[in-house]
């Protein structure tokens, strides 16, 4: 398909060491993708569901040691332990390859060896870029074709250069024991074994979009960042954009694809979607900050998906969609999850494959990082920009994490170097998106903690060098907490489509609408300024989501620095200035 000698080299490379029966190139057509489902079908490895109701729908259920991101087991591999810094795992890329290489030496004996030439972005467009992943999982082909832009033409259009990213996914045994995700960000190499999870396959994902480029972004003066995209039109006002970073599985495809409530729908607002994970924002030549999503679908959590809280998610899904650990249910050949509705089957199949029953169960029937992979097209409010290769300009940036305490529902950055300050001191409990206890408080900067391909200090330089290079065209920046909880332990913010309320009122901000009031966090909304009309949001609730309690900031502050500390010399001195700053406003308030 190629005389691109790079790609021709790195293909015999990697074959002459897992060892394939045979290679084929995936062309991106339907005909290659409906036999590999065939395929995919008659091995077992995908089921296919009801054709009627689900049409092009498949389900996929994984080992049950692996059905989540591994972060213990995600590599940076930089030649010194300094450029991967002190939140990323390192190790030396000579001892990498080895060690990986050697896990999936032979392990495509008797297999066929898929290769996946793929664009993020619109391909050919100049911020588009060119993958190739190799893998022997007909499963991740599927996705990435999903997920991804995938076909002959990305070939001709890398014509021969060799500026790609070179991918190899080896299944093996799915051993938990050897899984590793190593990123070689000089030499742009992703090598992926033991796992055919998501985020640890699906190469263009997180491993690409957001570590490799992460590291492409720092060199070339843009950013890669954990971010989804919306457009809002307001009655008479043009549309606007903004992105916004929430750590996984906090709410991004969610706000993403928001339907305002009634009361606003009448007065004219609507939501588009642009992306609901990734963002690759550039400064345009009219020196305003643009943002692409490069990915072509969604692989969004399934649990919590409903008609009511997310109809343009569970559209999404009702064709040519892999399902990845949800129940089937066998009287209808269909899909189930936790919060699709309260009509949980009773003739059923639970994520593992064992027989189980919604009615009388305790156990959940779905993995709670179970996933759908879902085409963008499908997308009732996907954006009519999506396509476009320039992108959206961006009115605001806005960060948020889990937070049942502290946290108000929204407050404004001084400046940009306090909007790096917010985003660098991010922290959010840990979620089933990732192995590990969930519930945790952890620290997550710019929601980018797992997904940042260089040392996190010099990611916050980076962040503070765009602002200036932005200077006036700089977007405000935000933080926004939906989770904050009463003493019951319950959401005291109803979230999903009423947070179109907070987005309003962030909007008025860039557009000097409205008056703010000023606190030693930042800027924050005088109560009126919240609109609650027909929310049936209590006044009281709105008071105590919009609290500022001086103790447990102080307390915060603390915690930011003993994060703080772990970067040293790398920690820029505008985020040390920010910090003394907050703590000093704390004190003096
Ligand atoms: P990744 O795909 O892992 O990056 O996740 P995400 O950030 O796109 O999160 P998603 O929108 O899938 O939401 C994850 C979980 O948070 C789901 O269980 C949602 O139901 C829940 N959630 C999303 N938005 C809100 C909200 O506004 N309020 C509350 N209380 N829960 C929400
Ligand atoms: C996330 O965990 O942030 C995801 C899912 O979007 S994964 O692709 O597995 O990273
Ligand atoms: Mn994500």
């Amino acid at each position: 398909m190629t005389k691109n000698s790079s790609v021709l080299k790195f293909i015999e490379e990697m074959k002459s060491i897992v060892n394939p029966k045979d290679v084929v190139w995936i062309d991106g057509s339907e005909k290659q993708l409906e036999a590999l489902r065939k395929t995919a079908c008659e091995k077992n490895e995908i089921i296919k569901l009801n054709q009627e109701k689900l049409p092009g729908c498949y389900l996929r259920r994984t080992n049950p040691n692996d059905v989540a991101r591994t972060e213990s087991r995600t590599i940076i591999c930089t030649p010194t332990k300094e450029e991967a810094g002190p939140t990323n795992n390192w190790w030396e890329p000579k001892y990498a390859y080895e060690k990986v290489l050697g896990i999936a030496k032979n392990s495509y004996e008797n297999k066929t060896m898929y290769v996946i030439p793929y664009s993020m972005g619109i391909p050919g467009s100049t911020f588009a870029k060119i993958g190739i992943e190799l893998t022997d999982s007909i499963y991740t082909v599927l996705n990435m074709a999903i997920m991804t832009r995938v076909g002959k033409n990305i070939l001709d259009i890398l014509g021969d250069s060799d500026d790609w990213v070179r991918g190899l996914h080896a299944t093996c045994d799915v051993d938990e024991e050897k899984r590793y995700v190593c990123h070689f960000p000089q030499d742009k190499t992703i090598i992926s074994v033991n796992s055919e999870y998501g985020g640890n396959v699906l190469l263009g994902k997180k491993c690409f979009a957001l570590r490799i480029a992460s590291y492409m972004g720092k060199k070339e003066n843009w950013l890669a960042e954990h971010m989804l995209i919306l457009g809002i039109k307001r009655p008479g006002c043009e549309t606007k954009y903004v992105c916004a970073a929430f750590p996984s599985a906090c709410g991004k495809t969610n706000f993403a694809m928001l339907i305002p409530p009634e009361i606003y729908r009448k007065k004219g607002y609507k939501v588009w979607c642009v992306g609901d994970d990734i963002s690759w924002l550039r400064i345009g030549k009219d020196g305003r900050l643009w943002a692409i999503n490069p990915e072509n679908g969604f692989f969004g959590v399934a649990p919590g998906t409903s008609m009511k809280s997310n109809p343009n998610a569970l559209i999404s899904t009702q064709k040519n969609t892999i399902f990845t650990n949800v129940v089937q249910n066998l009287d209808d050949n269909t899909v189930w999850w936790e919060g699709l509705d309260k009509n949980p089957p009773e003739n059923a199949l639970d994520w593992k494959g064992n027989p189980w029953n919604g009615k009388t169960s305790s156990e959940k029937g779905a993995h709670p990082n179970s996933r759908f992979t879902a085409p963008t097209k499908n997308c009732p409010c996907l954006s009519p920009e999506f396509d476009n290769p320039e992108g959206v300009p961006i009115s605001a940036i806005i960060f948020g994490g889990r937070r049942a305490h502290t946290m108000p529902l929204v407050y404004e950055a001084l400046s940009w170097s306090h909007g790096v300050f917010i985003g660098s001191s991010l922290s959010s409990e840990s979620t089933a998106a990732s192995t590990g206890k969930t519930g945790v408080l952890k620290h997550n900067p710019m929601a980018m903690m797992p997904f940042c391909g260089y040392n996190m200090g010099d990611y916050f330089s980076h962040w503070i060098k765009m602002g200036k290079m932005l200077g006036k065209n700089a977007p405000k920046i935000f933080n926004v907490n939906w989770f904050k909880t009463n003493e019951k332990g319950d959401f005291i913010w109803p979230g999903y489509g009423e947070n179109i309320r907070v987005l309003d009122w962030i909007l008025d901000r860039c557009e000097n609408k409205t008056k703010a009031k000023s606190t030693p966090i930042g800027y924050m909304p005088h109560e009126r300024d919240i609109n609650l009309e027909e929310s049936g949001i209590k006044k009281e609730d709105l008071s105590k989501l919009l609290e500022v309690d001086t103790s447990a900031w102080l307390n915060e502050t603390e915690k930011i620095k003993e994060f703080y500390s772990i970067f040293k010399e790398k920690l820029p001195r505008e985020l040390q200035d920010e910090l003394k700053s907050l703590i000093f406003r704390l004190k003096n308030n």
